[in-house]
Formats: C-alpha cells, structure tokens, sequence
C-alpha cells in the first residue's frame, strides 16, 4: 500500500489530471475512473492508508486527500460532457443535411391516355344524362352473343374473332369468352332495371385479330344505351352529333352510313373526316384513302332484343352504339397509331 504523503497525493493528482485529458471516449473514461477512484483505484487506496497514520497527519492528509478526491470527480465529469459533446458534433457532421438543399424532385405519375379519353367521352354522355356502369371482361356467349340476337350458328358470329375460355363446371363445358364488345352490357342493364334506360358502359374487350394502325387485340369500347317511350333515329342521331361536337369542336365533319349489327334495326357506323389528311384520302394510311374514320356502330335496339329481355316492344324503342375511345383519341391528338397506346414507351405516354 502507498504510504501517504502530501506529496505522493500531489503527484498523484496532477499524473491523473494529465491523463484524463487523454481519455477521449466513454471506455478510456470508465478505465481512468477504476484506476483512480475505483473501490481499488489509486486515490481510494492511498486514503485508506491513513487510517495507520496519527492524529494529526491523519486530519492534514485526510483534508488534502478528500480534497484531491472531489477536484478528480469534478474534472471527471467536465472530461465526461466534452467528449459525449465531441461526440454529437462528430455524428453531426457525419450525418448533416443541408436543408438548403433544394428537394429531389418527385416523378409525378399521370392518366394514361385511354383513360383519359374514356373519362372525356363518359363526361360528356354523363352531360346529357347518361349514368355510367360496368361490366364483366370475361363473359358468357350468352350475352355476348344470343341476347344480342346473334344465335349460335348465325353468320353474324365472324363479326367478332373471339378468344374462347375454356370453362368448365359440373354441367360441363360452358361457353364463355373474352367480350368482343361492351354490348353484352345491354342485355344485362336491361335485365336489371325498367325504362327509362340511359347508361354508357366503358370497359375492355378483345378479338383475335391481326393488329394495325387502327386495329389492336385488346382496346377499349363505350357502350350507349337508351331505352324509353317515343325515342327514335332522330335521338340517335341528335345524341352523337351533340358528342361529336363537344369531343371535336363545331368543324369537324361527322358521316352516318348503313352498317349491319344483328341487334340493332335500323344500324349505321358513324365516321369523323380523317385528322391526317383533312378527309381528302389520298395515299393516307389512316383512312385507307377514304378520307374518313369509323369511330363507332349504333343504331335502334332490335325489337327482339327488347322482347328477350321482357320489355314490352309496343311501348318502348330505344337507340344505342358502342364507341371506340381509342380511335377518338387518334383523332383528337392526331395519332397515327393505335399500337402506341398499349406499348409503354415512356416518350409516346408523358406527351398526355
Ligand atoms: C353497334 C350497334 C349498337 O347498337 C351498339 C354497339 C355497336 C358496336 C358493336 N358492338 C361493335 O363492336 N361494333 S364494331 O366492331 O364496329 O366496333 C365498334 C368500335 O370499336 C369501332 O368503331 C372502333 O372504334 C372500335 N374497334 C373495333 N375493333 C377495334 C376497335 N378499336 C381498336 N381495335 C380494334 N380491333
């Protein structure tokens, strides 16, 4: 054991003091503390060694020691907040933000242009006082087909190439296929709800067809329906030149031909003059020289369809059409190809 002295006390704290400016982080700390202050550390020992000691070295040492004791605990705790605060500037400037900074720049997603269209196409069929509803992609030939007056064997079928699902359940096969057209919504808006009838029915149909610049497998239709007393072609007509002039302004010219559709007596397509080569036709391979775009087929409901559905054909009639948004949009933005639409080029899509 260290005998006591004033000046081993001294040297002692001053050889501590010293060392203690060394100890830079909180284990050096805690070592220094143990050495010096510790149950064993050097201070505490020389403390209890003046219990040997008289009288009188005893109360001088034992002041000069307890007074040794409280500097090294003060410095210790000095010593202590320093380097915890050299520590937080250190992770500061380790981890500092400038925010300054201006932010990174978040990219902004966008409506794809299709729906875009269908939404400018809904909108202006809910003007004229339209609902909106949809319908099931994957359908039962049932409505795409018989409730539209097109029975099975009806030449009218090789209208429509479809994609079959091949579907079958404890009855065996039933045939079902990926809608060709949103008409099928006719039947089953009818079969739910009594005239007066007006819905539009956008959705997604597909067709086993070979693609073009007019032509995709999987695009999108507008479906019109309206059903109600004393309607007629006058309707129709008055309906689709009022959304003609609202999509394309007042210059645009709008042609109706016969066509046929089995549910519907009499049918038309409505064409819009062509946006490429301002209807004239030559050697344009938008309009195939025909200086007009089919963008939709309507026309009166057939009776029958009516009838299939429980409608009474004496007192209603009712006009309806299936509008390609797609090519509404061709024209409006003067696309020349359908196929951009659904081939995620980044630079065809943020022009919209
Ligand atoms: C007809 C009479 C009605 O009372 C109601 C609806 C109809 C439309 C009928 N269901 C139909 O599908 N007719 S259609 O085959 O001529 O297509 C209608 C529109 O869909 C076309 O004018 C065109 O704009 C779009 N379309 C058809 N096939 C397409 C297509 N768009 C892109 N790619 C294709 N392959």
């Amino acid at each position: 054991m260290t005998q006591p002295s004033a000046d081993s006390i001294h040297s002692l704290t001053q050889r501590a003091i010293l060392q203690l400016a060394e100890a830079s982080d909180a284990e050096a700390l805690e070592q220094w503390r143990v050495a010096y202050l510790g149950r064993r550390g050097e201070l505490t020992n020389i403390l209890r060694g003046l219990s040997g000691l008289d009288m009188e070295q005893r109360r001088e040492l034992g002041a000069l020691g307890n007074r040794a004791k409280t500097e090294l605990e003060e410095r210790l705790a000095g010593r202590t907040a320093e380097v915890s605060r050299a520590q937080q500037d250190a992770a500061f400037a380790r981890d500092r933000i400038d925010v300054t900074l201006p932010g990174r720049p978040t990219i902004q997603g966008r409506l794809h242009p299709t729906t875009q269209i269908v939404r400018e196409i809904t909108d202006a069929f809910a003007g004229m006082g339209f609902s909106i509803v949809e319908g099931p992609e994957v359908e039962w030939d049932r409505y795409n087909f018989e409730m539209l007056n097109i029975p099975e064997g009806h030449p009218a079928r090789d209208m429509w190439n479809s994609l079959w699902v091949d579907y079958r359940d404890e009855g065996g096969r039933q045939p079902m296929l990926l809608r060709t057209h949103t008409s099928p919504m006719q039947a089953r808006v009818m079969e739910s709800t009594q005239p007066p009838v007006r819905v539009v029915v956008p959705g997604k149909c597909y067709r086993y067809e070979a693609t073009d610049a007019t032509h995709e497998w999987h695009f999108y239709q507008i479906e019109g329906l309206a059903v109600d007393e004393g309607i007629t072609f006058a309707d129709l007509k008055g309906t689709l030149y009022e959304f003609a002039r609202r999509l394309f302004g007042e210059e645009r010219r709008v042609r109706f031909r016969c066509d046929y559709f089995p549910f519907v007596e009499p049918g038309v397509d409505m064409s819009i003059d062509c946006f490429s080569c301002d209807g004239n036709g030559e050697g344009c391979r938008i309009c195939r020289d025909s200086g007009w775009i089919e963008i939709m087929g309507a026309g009166m409901v057939h009776p029958k369809v009516l009838a299939d559905v429980g409608y009474d054909t004496e007192k209603y009639t009712g006009f309806a059409f299936g509008v390609g948004p797609e090519r509404v949009a061709m024209l409006k933005y003067g696309i020349d190809d359908i196929r951009h639409f659904y081939s995620n080029d980044l630079r065809f899509l943020s022009q919209f």
